[in-house]
């Protein structure tokens, strides 16, 4: 399982912690013949160790880009876009193959429920299925020149290495995005994937290798190196790297900009949301509760997406907490998340439920109330947590501005849907709105300039489960970036604009005579 070691035979020595990928890792011993930093991965349903991942090392990284960046020059680069879209067709039916075990192996390994594990390899296939159309139909354009017999041209080129750093919520589906859509532009993909997230990481990589070597590519265009923020850091800095993609949480993607733009390099970021679900007076109420329940207990409330506030008008405001609460009574059942019937695992590590708790007991001191759930579920095991919605707070309490991430919602009151915006919008982050209104009105007003100013708005759809045909991402502290579909692919790209004289003068722009 260990992808390192298969790469990297024999013993390695513990490095000095400035050379070592995983700062805060335990150091183990590993079949016992040396020691190596290396970081568990636990089942975060029964805290049991399954195994452990090596953290690369500094020097296991710089020949990993190197070998990368020879492979893609010898290979890669040049070989025509449907032919590299046929590696991500093979690799996608791989994975159709594959989809119950690989979906398994997400839940075991983060907690997320079988469904939602199944659905996120799926997510990986669609975009694979994507790029395969993308790699018979990307094209870039021929514009009017000003000058007689010149074509102006653009045109799309691939960047290198292309460095993906995932988080652990996402972690098939967010690289899946990023590397199909930068293997088809041309790219290379290094991946650095969550602590947490190793296990998929290493299937993937490997599925990934096994596909490109029988379609005869070198498998180091696909890397794969484990470790903690180190490794992050290395892949930030790098200059070989052609562009970073990073997913994760505001504070650490707001680090990766910083250390990109130090170099002038290219970055993508997918950073965290502060989603709220706006129900108006004339909203179809079923639907709405329907997309709450699922927006803030999905993925036990661990997607960047999560619905985090819900805004309910003050006509429908206490027949709709009722339902709410009643839904989340009837329908929240916390377990196992490889038990079909599970709607919620646990949290996939120790220090979100010390963030839950401390959530919690602040909202409660804070005069706020928990209308339903608020405990810890320590019957089930260590990291299960009861979906909370609490209610009482001002909107624009520091709890009601910040992302904790886990299953916590907070209910607001409000009158009109100006008010309602005004609320969307004054938090730091934006990533995903929803409006629940059968108006026409009200619903082309929240879509306009003067509505909600995240990245994706919905109507009569709740914040989370995105398709991949459009583009990903937010504004603000969400970082900026878009992923998956629409023209996300150009960020994989630099674009060249070219001027070709076919004529016998040289005419200059701008009317320009240089000569005396
Ligand atoms: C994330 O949580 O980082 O829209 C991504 C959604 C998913 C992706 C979430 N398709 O909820």
């Amino acid at each position: 399982v260990l992808c390192v070691k298969e790469e990297w035979d024999g013993c390695m020595p513990v490095p000095p912690a400035s050379e070592c990928g995983g700062n805060e890792g335990a150091l183990g011993s590993v079949d016992g013949d040396g020691m190596f930093a290396v970081m568990p991965c636990v089942d975060p349903t029964t805290q049991r160790q399954m195994t452990v991942v090596r953290c690369a090392t500094r020097a296991q990284y710089e020949a990993v880009v190197d070998r990368q960046l020879a492979a893609w020059k010898q290979r890669w680069r040049d070989e025509t876009m449907p032919a590299r879209g046929q590696v991500l067709r093979v690799f996608g039916e791989r994975l159709r193959e594959l989809k119950s075990e690989l979906g398994t192996l997400i839940a075991l390994e983060t907690g997320k429920v079988l469904a939602e594990g199944e659905g996120e390899i799926q997510e990986v296939i669609d975009i694979c299925e994507y790029a395969l159309g993308l790699s018979r139909s990307i094209a870039g354009q021929v514009l009017p020149s000003e000058r007689r017999d010149h074509t102006l041209l653009e045109m799309w080129h691939p960047r290198g290495v292309v460095g993906v750093i995932t988080a652990f919520n996402f972690p098939a589906a967010v690289w899946g995005w990023n590397a199909a859509l930068a293997l088809v532009t041309g790219n290379a993909v290094l991946w650095k994937p969550a602590p947490t997230g190793n296990l998929i990481a290493v299937a993937l990589t490997q599925i990934m290798h096994s596909t490109l070597e029988e379609l005869k590519y070198p498998k180091e265009l696909c890397s794969l190196v484990a470790g903690r923020t180190p490794v992050g850091q290395w892949i930030a800095d790098d200059l070989r790297m052609g562009l970073v993609s990073f997913t994760g949480s505001c504070d650490a993607g707001r680090k990766v900009a910083v250390a990109v733009a130090g170099r002038l390099g290219a970055s993508l970021l997918e950073l965290g949301g502060n989603n709220a679900l706006v129900v108006h007076a004339d909203a179809d109420v079923p639907l709405a509760l329907d997309a709450c329940f699922f927006g803030a207990c999905g993925t036990a409330g661990q997607r960047c997406t999560t619905t985090r506030r819900v805004l309910v008008n003050e006509a429908i405001y206490d027949s709709f907490v009722h339902a709410l609460v009643a839904k989340y009574e009837q329908h929240v059942q916390i377990g196992d998340p490889l038990d079909p019937k599970t709607l919620v695992g646990p949290l996939h590590a120790a220090a979100s439920v010390e963030r839950y708790r401390a959530a919690i007991s602040r909202a409660v001191q804070d005069g706020g109330t928990v209308l339903v759930g608020g405990s810890v579920r320590a019957d089930l095991g260590l990291q299960f947590v009861e979906p909370t919605v609490i209610g009482g707070l001002a909107h624009n309490h520091a709890l009601l501005m910040n992302e904790t991430f886990a299953p916590i919602l907070y209910v607001i009151k409000y009158a009109t849907l100006d008010e309602a915006i005004a609320i969307n919008n004054q938090v730091p982050q934006g990533l995903s709105s929803a409006l629940f209104s059968l108006n026409m009105r009200n619903s082309w007003k929240w879509l306009s300039a003067q509505g909600a100013d995240s990245g994706l708005v919905n109507v009569n759809v709740g914040t989370s489960g995105a398709e991949i045909g459009g583009a990903f991402g937010g504004e603000k502290d969400s970082g900026g970036g878009r992923e998956s579909g629409s023209d996300a692919w150009k960020a994989y790209c630099r674009r060249v604009t070219a001027t070709v004289n076919y004529g016998m003068e040289l005419p200059l722009s701008q009317g320009i005579s240089f000569t005396n």
